[in-house]
């Protein structure tokens, strides 16, 4: 890098000024500047308001995927199961019924589609409980009945889990949504599952405490949803897993058992630790009606800077200063490549944060109690990495504005990869040596099979990498220009094969669902399946929890 452009890049970086505050959680629509720019976020919707017109052109997943054959031992919904639903949770909206009215289909339709466009279901019936006894009391009569059912949240699962996929019944958390208790001493937070995310982490915005999950559905998804997948987001590098923070769930078993452990202690070491079953469990051994979660302080000064490099050799050496020299103000360290900034600009139309290109990019995030002292360290690691040249160009967000338009070009892939037509997503642990020549491989294997193209005649329009570098978790997204048995065919189980033989995990963050219950073996041995499959039995043994995913 020319020493001008060092300079330059030098000045950018030297004049942050600490942010006052913590970053507030609603988007705020920015206006372009001269370095960083912004993207309206997709406006998140409740699965509810989704036009079911553009539901219906998505293809059903039963005929996408003829080898997944409906359960001949579940019952149908009848007439009277729907008089059932109706009585006992009284309120017109907590039933919403297609089975024996001709006019809810169009009211229907969302609950059955998935985010992606790539999974629907057939159901006709969608049950709003309000709260745990509601829960149980149709749970108890679904198993009695043999009854499937879909446990859903804000529907923005990746991974087809939150759809049904024959005609099981949805039981959606919507009308659960109350925030219990805070406790400001501990910061324990306990919600009902409905809640969303981003209504959970306002709250505790106002009480100086901040929600230990963030994400880019945090508009739509909900706090049940998000244990239920074990979501990882764009802090776990500093906040951890939810493994962690969940301190308590309760949750209702097939048959109607209501399972308290909503413990809020912090230290309790009485017998098995039943709540870590149901995170991550996916919907597949009970519907978690509530969740305690250990909150920490927002912090009082949050920087975002951003980079461009020239090689992923880069990226990981400056990954290692980053930890190295920001160590316990280090928040985020995001990677996105390329391309994956390309389409967010074209998507999007919004001027680049940088003024060249670069094949690499990463978003560097600090938060910490003390601004001068954050400053201190900030300056030093970028006075480091660009003197060095680990870095070719670089921007620190000056103002609210700029952060949030920062992080808009990494939330705002997803998004940008969505207006494409569709998209085969891989959520993949790694060791960081290897990380992206996944996406290399890819792109190599599909050329040469003559898949990638710019034209129309190529069902492939684009492969990307992104992710959450500080937790050695890729975001590898074939972007298609609608889906495809060929290209399927192309990537699965090619891709599984090659993270295996890294002793890599085919699902870092997003969970099985549909996509990958195939594939579980890939990750998992004979004995830990085994050990899976009793509990599974055990918890649910006429198997109506969510069917036909996860094992
Ligand atoms: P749903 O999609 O409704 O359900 C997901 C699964 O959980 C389903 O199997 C469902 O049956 C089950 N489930 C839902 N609620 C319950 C309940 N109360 N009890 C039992 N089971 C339940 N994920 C990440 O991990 N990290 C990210 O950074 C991330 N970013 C995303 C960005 C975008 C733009 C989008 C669209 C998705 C992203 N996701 C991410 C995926 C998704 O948002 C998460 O998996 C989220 O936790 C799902 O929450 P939900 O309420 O929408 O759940
Ligand atoms: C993210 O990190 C999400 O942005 C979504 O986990 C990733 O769309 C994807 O593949
Ligand atoms: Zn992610």
């Amino acid at each position: 890098m020319s020493s001008r452009r060092l300079s330059l890049a030098l000045r950018r970086a030297r004049l942050p000024s600490a942010r006052p505050a913590a970053r507030p959680i609603v988007s705020i629509p920015s206006p372009t500047s001269s370095t960083t720019s912004s993207i309206s976020a997709r406006p998140f919707t409740a699965s509810s308001t989704v036009a079911a017109d553009s539901t219906r052109q998505i293809k059903y997943t039963s005929d996408a995927y003829p080898n997944i054959k409906r359960n001949p031992n579940f019952a149908q919904v009848t007439a009277e199961d729907v008089r059932f639903f109706q009585e006992l949770l009284g309120a017109p909206s907590a039933v919403v019924d297609g089975v024996t009215s001709d006019n809810a289909a169009d009211d229907i339709e969302p609950f059955n589609s998935d985010w992606m466009r790539k999974y629907r279901g057939h159901t006709r019936l969608v049950l709003k409980p309000k709260d745990k006894d509601e829960i149980s009391a149709v749970l108890r009569y679904c198993n009695e009945k043999k009854l499937a059912v879909v446990p859903q949240g804000g529907n923005t699962g990746l991974v087809g889990g939150s759809v049904p996929v024959f005609d099981e019944i949805v039981i959606n958390t919507s009308r659960m949504n109350q925030i219990r208790s805070f406790d400001e001493a501990s910061g324990v937070l306990v919600a009902d599952a409905g809640v969303i995310l981003e209504v959970a982490d306002q709250y505790l915005a106002e009480r100086e405490h901040l929600f230990p999950l963030d994400l880019g559905a945090k508009g739509s998804c909900h706090l049940g949803g998000n244990v239920a997948t074990n979501a990882g987001g764009l802090r776990l590098l500093r906040y951890g897993s939810l493994h962690g923070s969940v301190l308590g769930v309760e949750a209702v078993l097939a048959d109607g058992t209501v399972v308290d452990a909503l413990s809020t202690l912090r230290k309790n070491n009485t017998g098995y630790d039943l709540k870590q079953l149901f995170i991550g469990a996916e919907g597949t051994l009970g519907i978690i009606t509530g969740v305690a979660v250990q909150c920490p302080p927002r912090p009082k000064a949050v920087n975002v800077a951003y980079f461009g490099l020239e090689s992923y050799d880069q990226v990981r050496a400056a990954f290692r200063e980053a930890k190295g020299q920001l160590s316990e103000i280090l928040s985020a360290f995001e990677l996105m490549d390329g391309r994956s900034q390309r389409l967010v600009h074209e998507s999007t139309g919004n001027k680049y944060p940088l003024e060249g290109e670069y094949p690499f990019y990463c978003l560097v995030e600090t938060s910490g109690s003390n601004g001068e002292h954050d400053l201190a360290k900030l300056e030093a690691f970028l006075e480091h990495i660009l003197g060095e040249g680990i870095v070719a160009d670089g921007v620190l967000a000056q103002d609210e504005t700029q952060f949030q338009a920062i992080w808009r070009w990494r939330e705002g892939i997803t998004e940008a990869l969505s207006h494409l037509g569709g998209t085969y997503k891989y959520d993949v642990s790694i060791p960081l040596t290897d990380l992206y020549q996944l996406v290399d491989d890819t792109r190599d294997r599909l050329t040469s099979l003559g898949l990638v193209g710019e034209d129309d005649s190529y069902p492939v329009r684009a492969v990307v990498g992104y992710g959450h570098m500080g937790d050695s978790n890729l975001h590898l997204n074939v972007a298609v220009r609608q889906y495809s048995k060929e290209v399927e065919k192309a990537i699965e189980p090619w891709v599984y094969e090659w993270i295996a033989q890294r002793n890599g995990s085919i699902s870092a963050e997003h969970g099985l669902g549909v996509a990958k219950k195939e594939f579980i073996g890939y990750s998992q041995n004979e004995t830990n399946l085994k050990l899976m499959k009793q509990l599974k039995a055990l918890y649910d043994p006429n198997g109506i929890m969510n069917p036909y995913k996860y094992i």
